[in-house]
């Protein structure tokens, strides 16, 4: 396995692969049916593929990239909206060996800069313009501070860099990667500080979109609208994306989860899937009343990412006609998935079990003991798919993982009577808004780069929107004249920080209360923010 991952100790894989649940199956190549050639692979608004043009569209790519010095085990950071180029390129590193490294298009210079860091990267991949903003500009940034950069390859307009669309050669037979290593790197968002790197082998990532895909009844009738990004782990493989073209169906891209991209790609396919963050429940349980699209299609709704109201969740199956499925995942592995023949409390009430018989689970107390049945206690997780370490993080894995190699997830939950598991909160200082994971020392690092802050603590609200929102305690230098939310959010800016890590208020504080160790203690810091919020007029 790539230096600096961990390997699932040898009598593990062994079994894995004894049980089936690996095999020889490497990404982005599926079984070539006959007749699957003329099938539509992806669609988006203005644009479909068959899958014979992504064969080749793949092939030529990976052929590109290797003439211009690529090679297997190169890391590729990957920051594309829901392009076609998102497939294509995936496909093409996948084929070669080389690793993608996941981004979401919402990262911005901090977070790029450094997974280019972290993951050694020599190629970044990004589109001209998205939303007014453009992303040429950062790859500038990034390159000029970080060291390995050697290709900027653009999809679109390249302006100083190479386009994409002009890396193109002659297919060739390339050997197939190693099952068992590292096909692409995925980012924690359920941890602290830093996004971590999530190292997903073939052989793991495979399985983990195959038995996906039939679990939930996706099959090669099947649509699934990308409605969230595809490079986060729910749209790309459980089993959005991958899990979609690997059993044949066909892939429709919408350029935001709003209903108005959404909607118009689901018309015209009669076994739709997709997955939304909760947030976005409500707004398509609203427009999905009054629209003139025919939604009658849509046949799976996933929710997952954040908790899901058990009064939305209600609404879901007869307000939009479909079942709904939560999804309780984390990139790092362990996906619970509530079944589509469990009974309407189930699916409602709970996040769901874990999908596979070789998903090992345990919650347990503070002193790592197992909790009675029912009782709160944190998920602890080992598997054919979870990982055993996080990317070139010898140290931070001892923490994260215990003796025995099981996951820590930082989730509190409790298994319910049905054998279910419901998420109870969270251990890890990462506030969870509506799906987006936001680590509070990170942002706490940035605050304290500004001169007029002389502590911050960053805590969860609870919102009624968004789960939880964002609030930025501060102790300013001059407590006369402490920095607005304007002035907290240009300064972030500045630094880079994605947009959805800005936080959604700040309160000035004359000190911020500690705990015995001298810690900020958050708890009681949320309980006064909390108080003066009621007593304040809004
Ligand atoms: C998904 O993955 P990540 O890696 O962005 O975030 C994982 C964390 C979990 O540890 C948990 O705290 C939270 O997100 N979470 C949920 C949840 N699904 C995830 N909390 C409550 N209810 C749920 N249904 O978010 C992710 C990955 C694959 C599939 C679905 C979600």
């Amino acid at each position: 396995m790539l230096d600096g991952c961990v390997p699932w100790p040898e009598s593990l894989a062994r079994e894995y692969r004894a049980r089936g649940y690996w095999n020889d199956e490497t990404l982005g190549r599926w079984p070539t049916d006959p007749g699957r050639g003329e099938r539509i692979a992806l669609r988006t608004a203005d644009r479909t593929l068959t899958y014979a043009q992504l064969d080749l569209a793949a092939d030529r790519l990976a052929a590109g990239l290797r003439a211009r010095g690529l090679a297997a085990g190169d890391r590729v950071v990957v920051q594309l909206p829901n392009v076609a180029e998102f497939v294509v390129l995936s496909c093409a590193l996948f084929r070669m060996g080389a690793l993608p490294v996941f981004a979401l298009p919402a990262h911005r210079a901090a977070e790029i800069v450094h997974l280019v860091e972290v993951s050694g990267a020599v190629a970044y991949v990004c589109p001209d313009e998205v939303l007014g903003f453009d992303y040429r500009a950062l790859a500038t940034e990034v390159q000029g501070s970080t060291g390995t950069l050697r290709h900027i390859l653009v999809a679109g307009d390249p302006g100083p860099y190479t386009a994409l669309a002009d890396v193109d050669a002659e297919p060739e037979r390339l050997p197939a990667p190693d099952p068992q290593d590292v096909a692409l790197f995925l980012l924690s968002g359920g941890t602290t500080g830093k996004p971590k790197l999530i190292p997903r082998t073939h052989a793991d990532y495979a399985y983990q979109l195959r038995q996906s895909a039939r679990l939930c009844g996706v099959g090669p009738d099947s649509t699934y609208l990308v409605a969230l990004p595809a490079a986060h782990n729910f749209a790309l493989a459980c089993p959005g994306v991958l899990g979609t073209l690997r059993v044949g169906g066909t892939v429709a891209l919408a350029a935001t989860p709003s209903p108005e991209d959404c909607f118009p790609l689901l018309a015209g396919s009669r076994d739709a899937v997709t997955s939304l963050v909760p947030p976005l429940v409500p707004l398509w349980l609203e427009i999905g009343k009054r629209t003139s699209h025919d939604l009658s299609g849509l046949k799976l709704l996933q929710v997952g990412g954040s908790r899901l109201d058990p009064v939305t969740a209600a609404r879901v199956a007869p307000e939009l006609g479909c079942t709904l499925q939560q999804v309780y995942g984390l990139a790092e592995g362990l996906l619970n998935y509530t079944r589509l023949d469990d009974p309407a409390e189930v699916v409602v009430e709970t996040q769901g079990r874990p999908l596979s018989p070789g998903d090992e689970i345990r919650i347990v107390d503070e002193n790592g003991i197992d909790v009675a049945p029912g009782q709160p206690g944190e998920l602890l997780a080992r598997g054919p798919y979870t990982l055993r370490g996080y990317y070139r993080a010898a140290e931070g894995n001892r923490t994260r993982f215990t003796a025995d190699g099981y996951f820590r997830t930082g989730d509190v939950v409790r298994l319910t009577p049905s054998g279910n598991l419901a998420v109870v909160g969270r251990l890890n200082d990462v506030i969870n808004r509506g799906g987006e994971k936001v680590p509070a020392e990170e942002v706490e690092g940035h605050l304290l780069a500004d001169p007029r802050i002389r502590m911050a603590a960053v805590i969860g609200l609870p919102d009624p929107y968004m789960g939880e929102q964002t609030c930025a305690c501060v102790v300013p230098q001059d407590p006369a004249d402490p920095p607005t939310l304007a002035e907290v959010h240009l300064a972030l800016r500045a630094r880079g920080l994605a947009a959805y890590k800005l936080p959604d208020r700040v309160e000035p504080f004359a000190t911020l209360p500690l705990t015995g160790v001298g810690k900020v203690d958050k708890r009681s810091l949320t309980g006064l923010v909390l108080e003066s919020l009621a007593v304040r007029p809004s």
